[in-house]
């Protein structure tokens, strides 16, 4: 019987900046159902696997239940006080620069403003800085000397009216998904629609790609130099716009002079006709949208990367017209509501500057505090640093995790060893930084949380409280305001609803602005709870025209800027390659980024099978000739180090990869595995200007890793045991009914008796039949006559048949057939079904290839027979790959009229 829904909410998905909104519908027994919102105009009902998936991932198990001190459970009053005891003796006896925050993208405003509050207004110093300074800043940097303010020009919406989409070191099809199918749904609408792809790996991205530009690692600004070169040799500039509202336009064109097609072809190791094709669309093209994101802001020269690229837009009059605009596209879900509040370390707060005197009297008179921050404080690499020279005495730490995000990790370890007081705020209860915490105090997570986020397009959405805190868990700007209080700030946090610390946020923006802040959203001030519950999606700025709330869709339509003359700003800008670069030592320069199915860390995403699946292994992509000389093969176990730590991961061949370069995912570290945290590869060096890491650029060496016995135990789930694996090499993966574990080792009996532990005291037996002829040693545990662990040895690499596996845990019984193939470790035909393409289906390259072979076609054709893609649609563009190796992409079309 189906149960009777007691709630149906709207609320904004927990993971990317796409920000889309869901309806959530919990029945009367908790169970949650989720759907894309029909009327949120970021989604429009669409979601993508992640997003589609959320619900499963909603649980108890795992979650930071209650406040702990050295790991003792302790109340939330001895909790509060034993924080703001310890953070007030650090300021009496050291000072305020002694105390720091470090926050995250993934914090609501709310709770970010009132952090944001404490530190830079109470304890009076602008030690706080965010994991968005890894992931946003170069862009925040850049836009500032452009326009004068960290301002998005753009919408979604400029990507449904453009006729040409050039992405820039974006993944988009895997990272921002559902923007990727809007783009795709404009390409089949507008057959003019270009869109081009600029990076140097082949990705799910370029796979539909009218041209893709597999440029040199960091070489984007000499591609963008010369494209203005070109538009200004061709006679191709938008003089009236550059003449009356710009600045700057000779000294930057006369530096960009040199970049000539050939001079751009050396250095970005790209054909002279791909670029000259590049640079003819660009230049045909009205309406020309430019999707960039880690590619160019993960940079030593991030920011100048980013002021190339709008260079070229305020060149060509491309910007404050519909379809046009250089767009950064946010990563994390509240990136931008962080920006809006000034969580950075170098802002104030409502896109006020730090070190002007005037934006120091406005917020300080605002907020009535008793000091304010005058000077900038240490970026996040540099706040690390401090921490470890000791000059930072105590830390607190929400909502991310950075001893698997910040480069150089064993630095981020030493430094979290060496202060004396860690404060971390997380929902779960382990993940690699809570391992150095002292204190750790439990957060509310998705669904309980209340409050905004602001996604890409400057979009302001409610993340809604649908259902109870877990456990002890409280709500961020509690936990803040709480400990605030108990510091002795008794003025400034005294609030009991959200909405209160939202309307202060917004009264802010609009105080003592007088247009000189394009970031206005005064009209939200004074909404009641019920208005702020109910407050629909909208766009910054915010007028009120007629007694109406009005968003805003496009800036800089007027095209007045937010200068001091009201000009945007050309920025003069020379290309510079990383600064990592390959030696006879470690010869190949390895990028990093994400994968469709995990979201950063793992602490939510690793918790479901449906979307380990996918991709159930770190895996180094390593381009095939490389391989070949490195004598590895896919599969193969390789040994990947820099000059900073190494890593275990399992080579994947493919020609997506330029030769002497290799790629890697970001997500795997120490709760996972025992040795893949890939921020151990890579330095800390930083853009001077945003003090964005560069983190897609590392030197490497690889080598094949050879380890004389090898393991897999696989557990059934309801086997609660927690076991922590010994081996020199493991590798944990969470299935629909067990856990496996890929374990490597050179000692002999590296699986003791320890791995017998989680059977131990169970009445049932383990079945053996000693090595069988894949030279494979099978154990099985088996219970009244159901399956509950599987352990092989071996000594080779064990061919994966976990899936087959898993589905026998949930058997009600085994039968004598099957333990048979079991301990012959040969699994039905029906399970090699090669590679999971669709997560929201269940569906196979196999299947795929089957199906376009009885003449499957197209991606209509094989979602009408298989629905593959026919959800979310976050696989298109694997389908559409496995679709191209028999069908040719259509040429390039440039429209009538096109430049020379
Ligand atoms: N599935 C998934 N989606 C996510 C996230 C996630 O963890 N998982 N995280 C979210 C967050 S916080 C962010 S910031 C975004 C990031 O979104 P993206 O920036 O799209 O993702 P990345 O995979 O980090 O990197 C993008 C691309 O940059 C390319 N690149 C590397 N070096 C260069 C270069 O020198 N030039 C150019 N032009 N390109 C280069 C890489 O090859 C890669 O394909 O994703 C968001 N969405
Ligand atoms: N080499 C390399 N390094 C990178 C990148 C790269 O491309 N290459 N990308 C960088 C980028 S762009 C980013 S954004 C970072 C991301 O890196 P992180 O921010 O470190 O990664 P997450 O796993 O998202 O960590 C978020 C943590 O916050 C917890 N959490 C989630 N919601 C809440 C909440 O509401 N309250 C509290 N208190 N806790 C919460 C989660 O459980 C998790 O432990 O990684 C950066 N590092
Ligand atoms: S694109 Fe996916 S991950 Fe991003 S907000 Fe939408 S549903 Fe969530
Ligand atoms: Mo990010």
């Amino acid at each position: 019987m189906k149960n009777t829904t007691s709630s149906l909410k709207q609320t904004t998905c927990a993971y990317c900046g796409v920000g889309c909104g869901i309806d959530v519908s919990v029945s009367q027994n908790n169970e949650v159902t989720i759907s894309g919102a029909a009327d949120h105009p970021a989604n429009f009902g669409k979601l993508c696997i992640k997003g589609s998936k959320l619900a499963e991932t909603i649980t108890n198990d795992g979650r930071l239940l209650t406040p702990m001190i050295s790991n003792k459970a302790v109340s939330w009053p001895n909790a509060v006080k034993h924080v703001a005891g310890q953070l007030n003796k650090v300021i009496e006896q050291y000072g305020p620069d002694s105390v720091a925050f470090y926050v995250s993208g993934q914090l609501l405003t709310e709770d970010y403003y009132v952090a944001n509050k404490l530190m830079k207004g109470y304890i009076g110093t602008a030690n706080i800085d965010t994991n968005s300074r890894l992931c946003m800043s170069s862009a925040v940097s850049a836009y500032k000397r452009a326009f004068g303010e960290d301002l998005v020009p753009n919408s979604y919406q400029d990507l449904d009216n453009t006729d040409l989409i050039i992405m820039v070191g974006s993944n988009a099809a895997w990272t921002h998904p559902v923007l990727f199918q809007r783009m795709q749904r404009a390409k089949a609408l507008n057959p003019q629609l270009n869109i081009i792809v600029i990076d140097p790996r082949s990705t799910p991205t370029s796979e539909s790609a009218d041209l893709t530009l597999n440029l040199k690692p960091g070489s984007d600004t000499a591609l963008f130099n010369g494209l203005l070169a070109y538009l200004a040799n061709h006679k191709l500039l938008d003089t009236d716009f550059i003449g009356n509202h710009c600045n700057n336009f000779n000294d930057t064109l006369a530096m960009a002079k040199k970049y000539t097609i050939e001079y751009v072809a050396q250095f970005c190791e790209l054909k002279q006709t791909d670029i000259l094709h590049f640079y003819k669309i660009f230049a045909a093209t009205d309406k020309t949208v430019s999707f960039y994101s880690q590619g160019i802001n993960q940079s030593s020269s991030g920011v100048d990367k980013c002021n190339a690229i709008i260079n070229c837009h305020l060149a060509s009059g491309k910007i404050g017209k519909l379809g046009c605009g250089p767009f950064s596209i946010t990563g994390q879900p509240n990136a931008m509501g962080g920006r809006e509040v000034g969580g950075l370390a170098n802002q104030l707060a409502a896109h006020l500057d730090i070190e002007n005197c005037e934006h120091q009297k406005i917020v300080q008179t605002f907020w009535q505090s008793p000091k304010i921050a005058n000077k900038e404080g240490p970026k996040a690499v540099e706040l690390f640093n401090k921490i470890k020279q000791g000059q930072i005495k105590a830390v607190w730490i929400m909502a991310t995790n950075p001893v698997v995000s910040l480069p150089d990790s064993n630095q981020v370890i030493a430094a979290l060893k060496a202060c004396p007081l860690v404060i971390v705020s997380d929902c779960v209860d382990k993940n690699d930084t809570l391992s150095f915490a002292d204190v750790k105090l439990p957060a509310t997570g998705w669904l309980e949380k209340n409050g905004t986020v602001t996604n890409s397009e400057r979009r302001i959405s409610r993340q809604r409280g649908i259902m109870p805190p877990a456990g002890n868990a409280k709500h961020d700007w509690q936990i803040i305001c709480d400990v605030a209080k108990a510091m002795g700030f008794n003025g400034g946090f005294n609030y009991s609803h959200p909405s209160e610390i939202f309307s202060e946020h917004a009264a802010l923006s609009g105080y003592k602005n007088q247009g000189k802040r394009c970031f206005d959203i005064s009209p939200l001030a004074d909404l009641s709870i019920k208005e702020y519950d109910l407050l629909k999606p909208i766009q910054w700025p915010i007028k009120k025209t007629n007694g109406q709330t009005m968003g805003t869709d496009s800036l800089f339509t007027d095209k007045q800027f937010f200068t001091k003359n009201k000009k945007a700003n050309f920025i003069a800008v020379e290309a510079k390659l990383s600064v990592a670069q390959t030696s006879d030592k470690y010869p190949i320069l390895l990028n990093s980024g994400r994968i469709r199915d995990q979201w950063h860390s793992m602490t939510r995403t690793g918790t479901t099978s449906s979307l380990t699946e996918h991709i159930n292994k770190p895996q180094l992509s390593l381009n095939p000739i490389q391989a070949e000389k490195l004598g590895i093969k896919t599969g193969d176990l390789v040994t990947t180090s820099s000059n900073t730590g190494n890593v275990i991961l399992s080579a994947l061949l493919t020609d997506h990869i330029r030769l002497g370069e290799a790629f890697a995912p970001i997500h795997w570290n120490k709760q996972y595995a025992s040795n893949a945290t890939i921020s151990n590869l890579y330095s800390a060096i930083t853009d001077p200007i945003s003090g964005q890491p560069e983190s897609k650029q590392t030197a490497i060496k690889i080598r094949k890793c050879e380890f004389k016995y090898h393991g897999q135990l696989q557990l059934s789930s309801d086997i609660k045991a927690q076991l922590t694996p010994v081996a020199e090499y493991w590798l944990k993966q969470r299935l629909n009914h067990s856990f496996n574990y890929d374990l490597a080792d050179n000692k002999n009996g590296f699986i003791t008796t320890h791995w017998y532990k989680p059977m131990m005291g169970k009445a049932g037996e383990w079945i053996s039949l000693g090595q069988n002829n894949n030279a494979k040693q099978v154990m099985l545990y088996i219970i009244n006559n159901k399956l509950k662990a599987v352990l092989m040895l071996s000594n080779q690499i064990i061919p994966d048949i976990s899936p087959w596996i898993d589905h026998l845990f949930s058997q009600e019984s085994i039968n004598l057939k099957t333990i048979q193939q079991l301990l012959a470790a040969k699994p039905d035909n029906t399970f090699l079904k090669g590679k999971l393409i669709c997560s929201c289906f269940k569906v196979y390259q196999n299947d795929i290839t089957k199906a376009v072979q009885q003449g499957c076609n197209s991606i209509e054709k094989l979602g009408k027979k298989l629905k593959c893609g026919t959800h979310c649609g976050s696989c298109k563009s694997e389908i559409n790959n496995l679709l191209n190796k028999t069908i040719i992409t259509k040429p390039l079309v440039i429209k009538e009229g096109s430049a020379a």
